[in-house]
């Protein structure tokens, strides 16, 4: 009998690749649009880092009518027992999930819908070996994450709502899994007790943007733009990945929103 894979142990993967409108994608504050080819850049990289990491990588077309579409970790979640399919809470972005289903059906037996009413984006969710934590935000509302609690139940996972601190998009904008018993998180995340079941690993002050990073198998996917960061990972002993985000950084993105990831042909 083989052991069931680690929550950061992945083979199979699901991008999509940037429309020329991702310019125009949603930000909280204007520092100027990305360019097309610098998003387009960083997004190679790490469809590449992706690979390098031994993942198999499916590339699903670009969508001009949706800026922000290349995220696709907002409108489902992925695990080796099935799909859900969520609702994300910006406008704009709603109707990404009518756009990944038939993908999600085709590669998934199983696939949930997120019962109304209520809001959640994928960016809110955390699946850690304990639970599938839940970030109440601007984007997922009490409604949402209950709905996603049942919704993960019918997967046989348990779901965790906690809140992600004022004025942060998401909760994954401020934390990421570096193991299974690690967490990378801004002080301000770690502050509220969320992470008092696990070893706490706290981002420098002035680099809260690199608290997103990508736990893949043997490597750690940070942002290039923050040397600390990757200087503290590195002398803990992880096997860091400097990936660009300067463009991506511009709405508001970081390393997880780009993929959804599983652990495809577990048996169960
Ligand atoms: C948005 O505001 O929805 C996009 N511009 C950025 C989404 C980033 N997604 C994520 O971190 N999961």
């Amino acid at each position: 009998m083989t052991s069931k894979p680690a929550v950061y142990e992945f083979n199979a993967a699901i991008v999509r690749e940037p429309a020329r409108s991702v310019v125009n994608g949603l930000r909280a504050d204007d520092r100027g649009n990305p360019t097309f080819d610098g998003v387009k850049a960083e997004h190679a990289a790490y469809v590449a880092a992706m690979r390098a990491a031994g993942v198999e990588v499916t590339a699903l077309p670009a969508l001009e009518a949706f800026p922000d579409s290349i995220f696709v970790e907002d409108p489902a979640l992925v695990f080796p027992e099935g799909a859900i399919l969520l609702r994300p809470g910006a406008e704009t972005r709603v109707r990404e999930t009518v756009e990944i289903a038939p993908t999600l059906k085709a590669m998934f037996g199983t696939v949930v819908d997120l019962p109304t009413p209520g809001y959640a984006d994928g960016g809110d969710v955390l699946t850690t070996p304990r639970s599938v934590m839940i970030g109440l935000s601007a984007r997922t509302d009490r409604a949402g994450a209950e709905g996603l609690i049942a919704s993960l139940d019918r997967l046989g996972r348990k779901g965790e709502i906690v809140q992600t601190p004022e004025g942060v998009l998401h909760f994954k904008s401020d934390c990421s899994l570096l193991d299974g018993e690690t967490m990378l998180s801004t002080k301000r995340l770690a502050r509220s007790g969320v992470f008092k079941d696990f070893r706490e690993v706290l981002i420098p002050e002035g680099e809260e943007p690199a608290a997103n990073a990508l736990r893949v198998n043997d490597v750690v996917m940070v942002g290039a733009d923050y040397p600390r960061t990757i200087e503290m990972l590195d002398k803990l002993g992880y096997q860091v990945v400097a990936l660009k985000t300067t463009e991506i950084g511009k709405i508001d993105a970081g390393l997880s929103c780009m993929s959804l990831r599983w652990h495809r042909g577990q048996r169960l």
